[in-house]
């Protein structure tokens, strides 16, 4: 204990009396204060638990577990039903008319990439695919209602936060061709997208890395927000999904977050699968919501497929993210997957065809949002069609564009890692070279910028 420390809890000792209790501890005579101190829990009167570890826990004489599965289950919130309609019509929705057709504008668009990026799969135009269907409203319901320089972390099916940013769909098709106009210079797999200028995190196919990344960032943001009263504050966000949330990195980045106040909002997408994992064998506890409580974060449970609650949810959670100088939040956000894992999965490997069809005519978040918007009469059968029309071909150009660009220089594959090249990579690029031109019928680099002299561009730089 430092001697400013200790002069000062005298000094409040003092003024308030030599009975008197400090953090839950009472003064005894002749011995150092520590040793001076104890749990004010034994004293005869007391009615609550103060050891430092639990602190205002009231005694009981009833000897009862807690029997989490006897509770009711934590709510979810909604603002509109099914149908479209709005369940309390005082606060409403929240939501301009013409940001409620931008936004079901780009769920659309995103459901018509994925649906075509999948077939380009299926043709083996492209490598892998992974689609959001079921999910896009979480992704673009939330980054609508966030800052765009709020520092977003993605896991992978959040497509619908890049698009709702200003992801343009050719900077989709160059990562998924891994062109020389990807932004990740063609190093990553398909949809592992970054934007700098966004403020998004590159994606990680090691699951639930981001999130104490995420926390890191927000405790870098908190001290940035308080350093500049002035600058628009800032919060960091992440996404990841249920399964994710089984890797100790989840537990550690959620403590960190609440032991620190970072300013944090973690979404987990709940829905119901990771790969063939079904939640009843992931987790007895009532969903990831409920984990929440257990490390003293606000918590919400929200359904997915409503935007305008997981709007209202996102844009609650930044202000509640902000106050106090920072603080965590957990919104659990309730979807269903639609689709296959990715495009290596078969899904009626493990689940029945009638489940999936059962919740795509149950319940979607973009037919919801357009029965509302019908509703409102701002959207019809002829809007629709012209929409998905004109998406389908804006789509196909920029697949076609991304198709005919080079691949990126083979210097990249090297490059980014040393400031410059170390003896032992000079060596393999050496042996990468003669392998090409030892195989040029197996290794075509012809399609590469600068084709096998891309390496020599390297070796000619200053050895490292
Ligand atoms: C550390 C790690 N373990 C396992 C995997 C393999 N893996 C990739 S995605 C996935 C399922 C994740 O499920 P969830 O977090 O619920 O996200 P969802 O795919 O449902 O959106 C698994 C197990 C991985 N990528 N990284
Ligand atoms: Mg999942």
């Amino acid at each position: 204990m430092s001697f400013r420390y200790t002069s000062r809890r005298l000094r409040i000792q003092k003024l308030l009396g030599p009975q008197s209790c400090l953090n839950g501890v009472r003064r005894t005579a002749n011995a150092p204060l520590w040793q001076r101190c104890r749990g004010v829990a034994s004293t005869a009167n007391a009615e609550k638990v103060l050891f430092p570890g639990a602190l205002n826990s009231e005694f009981t004489d009833k000897l009862e577990f807690m029997q989490p599965s006897q509770q009711n289950a934590i709510a979810t919130f909604r603002v509109m039903n099914q149908f479209g309609e709005i369940i309390d019509k005082e606060i409403g929705v929240e939501t301009e008319d013409e940001e409620a057709l931008q936004i079901y504008k780009n769920m659309v668009k995103l459901s018509i990439m994925d649906l075509l990026m999948f077939e380009a799969q299926r043709q083996g135009r492209l490598s892998f695919y992974m689609v959001s269907a079921g999910e896009e409203g979480i992704s673009i319901g939330s980054a609508s209602a966030l800052h765009p320089s709020d520092v977003a972390f993605c896991q992978y099916r959040e497509a619908g936060v890049y698009l709702q940013r200003g992801f343009k769909l050719s900077d989709f098709m160059n990562q998924l061709f891994a062109n020389a106009k990807d932004n990740g210079l063609g190093r990553n797999m398909p949809v592992h997208y970054g934007s700098k200028e966004l403020n998004i995190h590159t994606i990680s196919s090691t699951l639930a890395t981001q999130i104490p990344h995420a926390a890191g960032a927000a405790y870098a943001l908190k001290m940035q927000n308080s350093q500049n009263p002035d600058q628009q504050p800032r919060v960091a966000v992440c996404y990841f999904g249920e399964g994710a949330a089984s890797e100790g990195d989840f537990h550690a980045a959620l403590n960190i977050a609440a032991t620190r106040q970072v300013p944090c909002i973690f979404i987990c997408r709940n829905n119901g699968y990771a790969i063939s994992t079904p939640t009843s064998d992931q987790y007895r506890g009532d969903g990831i919501a409920s984990r929440g409580a257990g490390y003293g974060i606000a918590t919400l449970r929200v359904d997915g497929n409503d935007i305008f609650a997981v709007r209202r949810a996102t844009k609650h959670a930044r202000a509640l993210a902000l106050t106090n100088g920072g603080q965590p939040v957990l919104i659990e956000m309730m979807a269903y997957r639609v689709g296959h894992h990715s495009t290596s999965d078969d899904s009626f490997a493990y689940r029945q065809r009638v489940e999936v069809e059962d919740w795509k005519r149950r319940d979607n978040p973009i037919t919801r949002l357009r029965k509302w918007l019908e509703g409102r009469e701002l959207w019809d059968d002829a809007r629709e069609k012209e929409l998905r029309s004109t998406t389908r071909k804006e789509v196909l150009k920029a697949f076609e564009e991304a198709e005919k660009e080079k691949k990126p220089s083979l210097r990249h594959a090297f490059e980014g890692v040393w400031e410059e090249l170390t003896q032992e990579q000079r060596d393999h690029v050496k042996e990468m070279r003669g392998v090409i031109e030892r195989y040029p019928r197996e290794y075509d680099v012809e399609g590469f910028e600068g084709g096998v002299g891309g390496l020599d561009e390297i070796l000619g730089k200053k050895e490292g």
